[in-house]
Parts: structure tokens; C-alpha cells; sequence
């Protein structure tokens, strides 16, 4: 050890940087020893990057060595899995902490617009003509799930594609998007191989039997050999506990090989506006860290050589999305439709947004000197630079009762060619932003240790002006119910605007299942009545749920439906199997249908029974689990008629 010393302080002692060394630091000097040389090169780039601090409180050699070693371990991580390493972090920050201080508008020089995109309308010609075209896509797509996120603002414990997307049939978020993935490509390669001939015959030529329920079976011939890839970026935060809740579903059906998990390194948290690095309050020898944000997915795809492994195989779209939106894929067909259509680089989906709601504005930005982009603007600096540049009252609904900017939901399609060339020169760095909570007006010091930040919608902001951008606005009752804000909080949202809440991501999914059987199969559904669930003032719909692969499309569904049906207000029904058509059906009750894969069922005739009830939970009742809790109520299964 002491000869490699030895060389290394020969090495070290040319070294002397606006008066700091290795040797002007004592506690770091003193350690020397104990150190490799790749890890006094570490401490060589530290103290260059003006760290010094990091070894202040060090003890002596022989006291502590072990953590010592995990401290330069822990560095050599950060160091790697940032795009120029932490000498480049360094300086960005200081770069954007500087800006930040000066309070320089991140939009200087770019004026705001209301950007024009494709408006669909549910179950029209259009729709119905882009959901086609989007289902003959999905066997060419890629699906990317950003979950390193620990949700905050949700104060939930556990991971939240765990949460139940609804409680009627329990399905969890991560169930119903793989459920929905693989009834994607099921029905992708049925188009596709063109043995949907079988599944369009006329009604009259299947044959079934009626329910009260009994199952007549007809074997659909033909298997898919498309597997759509899913990628599931994870962080230390909710890594192994993704892989736990997926080994122990058996993969919610999926072959383990179509999932990939990536995970996301937190970054270094800065103390102060020169960008030193935060000791972690627990421990002197490690850095705080905070998660970098949902950005860090482009470079970790790029790094990860699976973009062209995809390229390779002739697929053509990556789809991102996010952790908690129930409806999501009722929105995807027609959304890879518009993409497919138009050739679009990069389509972000939207929904009609309320000022002020809590998710990003899509804009169009033209600077001074010409340039133009559209592209999100988050929901903290659209108000801002909105009164920035000649409109005094900000982010604000205008007279269709919305915001005019189209709210983006962090759903992303991507052109796999054209992400792969754009990836190829940035390596997947996305531009940072950094939001320092200052102590007082003179900026020089924060409230809590902040750290750079990155977003996924930003990668459009590095495209060439030839890049073609666009969105895609779908109404937020088909496409947008996520589960952000805990109970509280959610009953404090201005009257008007979206809870966010595990309540109101349920019963969006009641809703919207609701006025698509209304809309495609002409189903008379009673008005929803109006409860008070934890604070929050809920439409509550007939609890109607079914598994992705009885209908992912407004065609699918109005195929599956015919007669006269009816569902009362109190019903509940549940559809779990493809092949189930609705005819004549009156409901007023619990009505709950399985039926294996290759079985036809019809169901008609009156159902009535005292059904399952919605009792209401308070969210401090800690008697209660916290998933039931934080959603107001629970369900209470007093009869039903259920058929397998
Ligand atoms: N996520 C990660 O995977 N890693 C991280 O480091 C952080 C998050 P939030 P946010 O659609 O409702 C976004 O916290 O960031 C995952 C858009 O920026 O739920 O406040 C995380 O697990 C905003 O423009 O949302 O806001 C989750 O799946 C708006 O569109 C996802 O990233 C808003 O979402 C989003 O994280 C929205």
C-alpha cells in the first residue's frame, strides 16, 4: 500500500488547483493510506470540484475505514451514472443555481401560444378509424413505465403500481397495464394475421348459449408470436419491491422475458449556490441523494443498447407512461393511431387542462429570433410565464371553463428511428432544471438541500426544427384519472378541478366504463348520484369493470353488446373473459361473469339481487389498511349472481 501511495502522491503532488489539493484538505490526507488509487482519483476530482467539505468531519486512519470505502464506492456510483460524470453535475449546477439566483426565466425570449393538435372525439368515424390503425401498430410498439417515483404527494408506503387501480375487481395498477399490454397484442396479431374474420362473424352465426349463463364454447384458432416488450424503470425506492409484486403474480400473465426492469441512480443533493454537496444527515461519509426524475429514462434506455435491439426487430414506437392512470389505455389505440397516421416523432397526449391543476401546459413557444417549439411547460412556470408576457391574470380557465393550454398527461409516443438518432447525439441527457427553496429573499441559502432535476416531456427540446411534434387532446373521462394527492389534500383542491385522489381515480374508472357502454353499446346506464367521500364530492356511476381483453376499443365493445340492456345506478358488473356479449341484459343487482379464454358467453335476461354496497371509511380510521382508507369507502358483497 505505501508504495502505491507512494506513486500516486508523487502523481498528486503536481496537482494544485486554485490553491486546493489532496494535501490541503488534512482529514483527507491523513487518509491517504487506507485508500486505492482509483479512489484517490475520485478524491483528486472532488477536491478539484470544489467539495473539500466532504472530508472535513473524517476520522482518523484505522477508525472508520470501512465507511470510508462505502463513501468513494458511493461516489464512484454517482460518478458513473451521470452523463459527463460529477464534474459535469457540479458544474450544470452551479450553472443553473447562478440562473436560478438571478431569477432568470427559463422562457426568456419565447412567447406563449396556444398550440393547435389533433382533437379527438370518442367513438366518431375518426376515432373509431385511428383505433384501428393504432391496434395494427401495437405489435410494432414498445412499452415504457416510469415508476421510480416514491409519490410524495400520495404519502402512500407502499409502491403505487401495487395500489388498486379500482376495488371492484382489485386489479393493481401493474395488473391492468400488463392486462391491457397483452390484450393489445392480442388483438394486434389478430388483426394483423387476419383471423379476426372469426371474431366479426355475424352474432347470429356464433354459437352461444344464453346466460343465466351458461358457456358455449368455440375454439378461436391461431396463437400471436408478437410479444410486446415492457420496460419498467424502477429506483432504489421501488425496485425490489416492483420485482417482488411482479414474481409473485407470475408475471400478472406476461412471459417474464417481455419485462425488462431499469433502475434509476438518485442524484447528489446541494447545499448552497456553489453547488457543494450535501452530507447526508445520517451519515458523514455519504452524499445525500435525491431522485433525478422521470427524465433519467432516455439515457437509461439508451445506455441499457435495447433501443436497437427493438430497432433491429422492426418495431417502430416506444410508449411512455406513467404509474397510476386507470383509464390510460383506453386513450392508447387511437393515440398510436394519430402517431402512425401522421408520422409523428413525438405525440404527446393531452386533456383538456384546469388552471391551475397540477399538471404541465402543452405550449407553443416562439423566440424573438424565430425559433418555435411545442412542448410542455410545467404547471409551477406556466402561471409565471404567462404574466411574464402580457397576460396579467396567469394561468386561468378562459370561457370554455378550461385552461387554454391542453393539459399534458405524461403519455408519450415516440418514433423509435428518429428517438434513436436524436438519442445518439445527446446519449439521452435531458436538459435539468433545478428548484432551490430559498430561506429568505437574498438567495443565499435554502430551506432544505435541493438537487437537479430532469422530466421526460422535455426530450422534444433538443429536436431539430424539423422534427415533427405533435399531441393528441382526448376528453379526461377517457384518458386521464391519476392517483397523486393523499386525502387531504385532495379535498383541498380548488371546487371544480380534478382530485387526483385514490378515490376519484376509482370511481374515473366507473365513469368512463360507464358512458362507453353507454356511448358504443347504447346501454341505458342511470345517472350517477353524488357522494362525499374523505372531503372530496364524487359522481358515482354503476360499478362496471371488465378485464382489457373484453374490449379495448370502441368497436370491440359495441360488437359485444346488443338488445336492449339496462344497468341500474346501485349495480355492479364484472366481465372477466373476451368473449362475453351482453344481450337483453337488465341489471339491478351484482352481476359478476367469468369465463376462460377460448369460451363464448351470452348474457341476458334480468338480473336483480341486493348486490354489493360502497361503505364509507374515514382515512384516519388506522383500524382500516391504508389503501382502503385513503380511498373513503369499501365494498361490502352482499349477493350477487356470478357465473363461471
Ligand atoms: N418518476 C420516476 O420514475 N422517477 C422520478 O425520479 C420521479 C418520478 P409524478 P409530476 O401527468 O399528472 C408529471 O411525481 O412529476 C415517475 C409531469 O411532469 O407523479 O409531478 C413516477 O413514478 C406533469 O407535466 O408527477 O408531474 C410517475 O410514474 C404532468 O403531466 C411519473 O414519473 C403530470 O406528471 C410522474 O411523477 C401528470
Amino acid at each position: 500500500m505505501a508504495s502505491v501511495v507512494g506513486s500516486t502522491t508523487e502523481k498528486l503532488s503536481k496537482l494544485d488547483i486554485n490553491g486546493e489539493s489532496i494535501f490541503s484538505v488534512p482529514n483527507l490526507h491523513k487518509n491517504l493510506s487506507i485508500l486505492s488509487p482509483d479512489q484517490i482519483k475520485l478524491a483528486r476530482m472532488l477536491v478539484e470540484a470544489g467539495q473539500s467539505h466532504l472530508f472535513q468531519s473524517w476520522a482518523e486512519p484505522g477508525v472508520e475505514d470501512e465507511e470510508k470505502r462505502g463513501f468513494f464506492e458511493q461516489v464512484a456510483r454517482l460518478n458513473a451514472s451521470y452523463p459527463g460524470g460529477l464534474t459535469s453535475y457540479i458544474k450544470t449546477a452551479r450553472e443553473l443555481l447562478a440562473d436560478s439566483k438571478a431569477g432568470k426565466n427559463p422562457f426568456d425570449g419565447f412567447t406563449p401560444s396556444v398550440p393547435t393538435g389533433e382533437v379527438l372525439t370518442y367513438g366518431d368515424d375518426n376515432f373509431v378509424n385511428f383505433e384501428e390503425l393504432g391496434i395494427r401498430e401495437a405489435r410494432n410498439a414498445v412499452f415504457v413505465l416510469v415508476a421510480g417515483g416514491l409519490g410524495e404527494r400520495l404519502g402512500y408506503n407502499g409502491i403505487k403500481l401495487a395500489l388498486p387501480s379500482e376495488t371492484t375487481m382489485g386489479t393493481c395498477f401493474l395488473q391492468n397495464y400488463i392486462e391491457s399490454i397483452l390484450a393489445l397484442q392480442d388483438a394486434s396479431c389478430r388483426l394483423v394475421q387476419g383471423y379476426n374474420h372469426i371474431l366479426r362473424m355475424p352474432q347470429s352465426t356464433i354459437p352461444t348459449k344464453r346466460v343465466s349463463a351458461s358457456i358455449a364454447k368455440t375454439k378461436l384458432g391461431g396463437g400471436c408470436q408478437n410479444q410486446i416488450p415492457l420496460v419498467i424503470m424502477t429506483s432504489d425506492d421501488t425496485h425490489a419491491r416492483t420485482i417482488e409484486l411482479l414474481e409473485s403474480n407470475a408475471y400478472f400473465g406476461m412471459e417474464p422475458s417481455q419485462v425488462k426492469l431499469l433502475k434509476q441512480e438518485k442524484v447528489a443533493c446541494l447545499d448552497d449556490n456553489d453547488a457543494r454537496l450535501a452530507v447526508d444527515p445520517k451519515s458523514k461519509y455519504r452524499i445525500q441523494t435525491k431522485p433525478h426524475g422521470h427524465g433519467d429514462v432516455h439515457s437509461l434506455l439508451y445506455s441499457s443498447g435495447l433501443l436497437n435491439i427493438w430497432y433491429d426487430a422492426g418495431l417502430r414506437w416506444v410508449l411512455f407512461f406513467q404509474d397510476t392512470n386507470g383509464l390510460l389505455f383506453k386513450a392508447i389505440p387511437a393515440a398510436l393511431g394519430v402517431s402512425s397516421s401522421k408520422l409523428y416523432d413525438v405525440n404527446s397526449l393531452a386533456v383538456p387542462r384546469k388552471a391551475k391543476e397540477a399538471i404541465g401546459g402543452i405550449t407553443k413557444l416562439t423566440h424573438a429570433d424565430g425559433r418555435t417549439m411545442v412542448i410542455n411547460v410545467e404547471y409551477n412556470q406556466l402561471d409565471p410565464l404567462l404574466r411574464a408576457t402580457g397576460h396579467p391574470d396567469g394561468d386561468v380557465n378562459c370561457e370554455t371553463g378550461y385552461s387554454p393550454f391542453p393539459g399534458n398527461i405524461n403519455q408519450l409516443i415516440l418514433k423509435l428511428g428518429p428517438y434513436i438518432k436524436e438519442l445518439t447525439k445527446t446519449g439521452g441527457a435531458i436538459k435539468e432544471f433545478v428548484n432551490p427553496k430559498y430561506k429568505d429573499s437574498s438567495k443565499t441559502s435554502f430551506k432544505s438541500s435541493t438537487r437537479l432535476e430532469c422530466m421526460m416531456q422535455d426530450y422534444p427540446k433538443t429536436l431539430p426544427p424539423s422534427a415533427r411534434v405533435g399531441f393528441t387532446v382526448m376528453d379526461a373521462w377517457l384518458a386521464y384519472a391519476p392517483v397523486k394527492n393523499n386525502p387531504e389534500d385532495a379535498a383541498k383542491v380548488p371546487k371544480g378541478n380534478p382530485y387526483h385522489s385514490a378515490t376519484s381515480g376509482e370511481m374515473a374508472i366507473y365513469r368512463a366504463n360507464s358512458l362507453i357502454l353507454r356511448k358504443a353499446g347504447g346501454v341505458q346506464i342511470d345517472d350517477p348520484v353524488q357522494e362525499v367521500f374523505n372531503g372530496q364530492e364524487m359522481e358515482v356511476w354503476p360499478r362496471i369493470t371488465w378485464k382489457p381483453i373484453w374490449g379495448l376499443t370502441f368497436s370491440e365493445i359495441k360488437r359485444k353488446i346488443s338488445g336492449s340492456c339496462s344497468i341500474s345506478q346501485r349495480s355492479t358488473l364484472v366481465i372477466k373473459g373476451c368473449n362475453i356479449f351482453l344481450e337483453d341484459l337488465s341489471l339491478d343487482g351484482t352481476l359478476v361473469v367469468n369465463s376462460v379464454e377460448d369460451a363464448e358467453v351470452k348474457v341476458g335476461g334480468v338480473v336483480q339481487n341486493k348486490g354489493w354496497i360502497l361503505e364509507k371509511v374515514d382515512y384516519k380510521d388506522t383500524t382500516v389498511p391504508e389503501e382502503v382508507r385513503t380511498r373513503g369507502f369499501r365494498i361490502k358483497k352482499v349477493e350477487q349472481l356470478e357465473k363461471n
